[in-house]
């Protein structure tokens, strides 16, 4: 694994440099730079030190596990680490984004992007070339294949997914129509599934899957598992928003004053007697830290850790069943390898 690692950060190098080369924009040293730095910020900088890059790596660790321990080839290697880069690059293109739109302070134990004194909302325009490195790196690497279509197709689709449900979290907030009733447990899934599940987990394996030569429209038990998955994983992110140590998740969490449809309080909701839901009304969604406060002591109050715990356990077996009735012991292995990079993360 340590090998791929490597391999898997020498892609970079290569994508990098034909991204600053790209015939198509007559590069300055200024602007070469500007997106130099840009990948610094998002694609390397700390993200070893963070045991992170997850999403990236999950592609050649499926593409591994579907090929059943055959040797990969030194091109296979790299065009599964190159499409684990465009995951990258898409989760970047949307945290650049959803930083400024969750007014975040820091992301991976830095500033936000937006937050540095020479970006600014220069940011917003930096998402959306972030967002256009992608189908870059798949036209160089990827045009000749027999998947290449199929490939944009999947890339595209998901960030619509991904967008749409970014749209859902950010309109039930609107501001001067706070009415936590309408958070429950199944606008909170809805939400997740869209702006958490697909990107994060459908997309890598089924980068893998049509690298196999798999038609990815036969396998929707996978993606059923994996949108499970992926819904389980954004619980935890709501639970670490508040929960977590900032120092370990890399970023201090907003969810309370943003007003959010997060997991914790929709299962507050649920366990309140009416004078501690007269709390939750009066203290969430506001930028003071002295409400913050007060709904925190209500999660601890109610004993949310303990529900969150229970959660856990009862997702993870569930998920572990639907694996399991899986009838390929490739894919089998595929899923349980992602499952267990995630199971009781503590970022
Ligand atoms: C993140 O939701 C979803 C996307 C698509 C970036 P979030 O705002 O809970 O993420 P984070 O906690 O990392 O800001
Ligand atoms: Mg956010
Ligand atoms: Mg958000
Ligand atoms: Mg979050």
């Amino acid at each position: 694994m340590a090998d791929l690692k490597s391999k898997f950060l020498e892609a970079y190098a290569v994508l990098k440099k034909e991204l600053l080369e790209d015939p198509a924009f007559e590069f300055s040293d200024e602007s070469r730079q500007w997106v130099d730095r840009m990948g610094r910020f998002f694609l390397t900088c700390n993200w070893f030190l963070l045991g992170k890059l997850n999403r990236g790596l999950s592609v050649i660790d499926s593409y591994k596990l579907l090929k059943e321990g055959k040797e990969l080839t030194e091109e296979e290697i790299f065009l599964a680490s190159a499409l684990g880069w465009c995951i990258e690059w898409l989760q970047a293109y949307f945290l650049v984004l959803d930083d400024i739109m969750d007014s975040s302070h820091t992301r991976r134990g830095q500033p936000c992007w937006f937050r540095l004194p020479k970006v600014g909302m220069i940011a917003a325009n930096d998402g959306v070339l972030l967002r256009n490195h992608i189908p870059r790196i798949l036209k160089n690497h990827f045009r000749g294949k027999p998947y290449y279509v199929d490939l944009l197709d999947l890339f595209n689709e998901v960030e619509f997914q991904t967008a749409s449900g970014q749209m859902i979290d950010l309109i039930t907030t609107i501001q001067g129509e706070k009415d936590l009733s309408k958070y429950t447990l199944s606008l909170h899934r809805r939400i997740v599934q869209y702006k958490t599940a697909y990107y994060s987990f459908y997309l890598p394996v089924a980068c893998a899957l049509l690298m196999a030569g798999e038609d990815i429209e036969k396998h929707t038990d996978v993606k059923h598992v994996l949108v499970e998955m992926g819904t389980y994983f954004q619980v935890q992110d709501d639970y670490l928003d508040c929960f977590g140590n900032p120092e370990t998740i890399g970023k201090i969490g907003t969810d309370i004053e943003d007003f959010k449809c997060s997991w914790l309080v929709v299962k507050a909701l649920e366990i309140c007697n009416g004078e501690q839901k007269k709390l939750l009304e009066e203290n969430y969604g506001k930028p003071d830290p002295e409400n913050v406060a007060k709904v925190k002591a209500l999660y601890h109050e109610i004993n949310l850790q303990g529900v969150f715990a229970e959660y856990e356990s009862k997702s993870y077996e569930k998920l572990t069943t639907s694996i399991e009735a899986h009838p390929s012991k490739a894919v089998q292995a595929v899923l349980k390898s992602f499952l267990g990079k995630i199971y009781k993360r503590q970022k």
